[in-house]
């Protein structure tokens, strides 16, 4: 073969080469055909290149690197090509079992726990009504959860209040949030109008009612000529908010040591309307507050003139609420985590 001849049927090959168009949807076959045309031991591009050598040094030196670029060239491709395939098919619902087209489960969206949206809600209630979020520790000092509201050691009401004390600290795990309206009057001058919901911990024993972590919710008003009817009026305020508004409340004697007088406050039973049932005790009456009178004691405490200075103070337990505004019968659904009980709790997705 002379140098003119070869390089006519190289031509030709390259522009064979660089006409060929996979079809639309090659398969392996059809590139595996266009591999053997071109590259196959005896395919057009594998003659060529032997055919080489028939021609003199100087033509060989000329055109063999052209037609070795070719060759590359060719060969990339197709294996680009079969690899893409080969992915292709790997992907493919029939292969795998996988439809990799099919939109992505939904990954769930996340929501406040019953407990956080209950305390904002309570806290919504009263900052309404002008009331300022306060917080404080969940560590506290004995002077700050217990000395400061009038219950000194060897008082009484300490043994209600099954303490979690620290190993070697004098420190315990708060047992109500009134520590933080303590902190709040010694910190700021009055008038004071506070909001303080908080974590709280007693060594109770755990059944369908107690726990021995729960949330509570305590208020506190300092002020010139506060009076046992802005109490009475700004609980029935505060439990219509979340109740509505045909909510009734009731007030009974009780006692605390930070607060005299002192008073259980009840709310109509709205699992039977006040006619009576099981969770009422069948009086129509559920037990759901605790207030009073800033007891003059607690303010000279924390240095204030009780001449000058009246208020009122109340407390709620956030999971009581929010049993009875859910309908839930026990108060360990709200720190097992269990998915089928947050669930009924998800908003509407808008
Ligand atoms: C200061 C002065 C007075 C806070 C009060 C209650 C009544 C009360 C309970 C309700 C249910 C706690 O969660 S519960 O068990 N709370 O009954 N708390 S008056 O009085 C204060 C607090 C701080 C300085």
């Amino acid at each position: 073969m002379n140098t003119s001849d070869w390089l006519r049927s190289f031509e030709a090959t390259s522009a064979a080469a660089l006409a060929w168009a996979p079809a639309e949807t090659p398969t392996l076959d059809d590139l595996e055909k266009v591999r053997l045309r071109f590259l196959g031991r005896s395919g057009e591009l594998t003659e060529l290149l032997k055919n080489l050598k028939h021609l003199p040094l100087e033509d060989r030196r000329q055109f063999g690197p052209r037609a070795q670029s070719l060759k590359a060239r060719i060969s990339e491709f197709l294996e680009r090509r079969r690899l893409d395939l080969e992915c292709a098919q790997d992907l493919s619902t029939e292969r795998s079992g996988v439809d990799v087209t099919l939109p992505a489960p939904p990954s769930g969206r996340g929501r406040l726990h019953p407990l956080t949206s209950m305390v904002s809600e309570m806290t919504e209630a009263l900052t309404l009504m002008g009331y300022t979020l306060a917080e404080g520790p969940q560590v506290e000092t004995d002077w700050y959860n217990f000395e400061a509201l009038n219950i000194p050691a060897q008082h009484p009401a300490r043994d209600a209040h099954d303490t979690f004390y620290l190993k070697d600290l004098p420190l315990l795990l708060r047992t109500h949030t009134s520590p933080v309206q303590a902190r709040t009057m010694k910190s700021t001058a009055p008038p004071l109008k506070i909001v303080c919901p908080g974590r709280v911990f007693r060594r109770d024993a755990v059944d369908a009612s107690h726990s021995a972590v729960f949330y509570q919710m305590e208020g506190l008003v300092v002020d010139r000529g506060v009076t046992f009817a802005d109490l009475k009026g700004t609980l029935e305020v505060f439990m219509q908010t979340l109740l509505g508004s045909a909510t009734r409340i009731r007030f009974r004697p009780s006692y605390f040591p930070f607060t005299e007088p002192s008073a259980q406050v009840d709310v109509n039973c709205l699992l039977c309307g006040g006619r009576g049932c099981p969770a009422c005790k069948q009086s129509g009456w559920i037990e759901m507050l605790g207030a009073g009178v800033v007891n003059p004691n607690v303010f000279r405490l924390v240095g204030l003139d009780p001449a000058t200075w009246s208020g009122f103070a109340f407390g709620i337990g956030v999971e009581r609420l929010a049993m009875m505004k859910y309908r839930i019968p026990d108060i360990r659904l709200f720190y097992e985590n269990d998915l089928r009980f947050l669930r009924q709790f998800d908003e509407d997705i808008v």
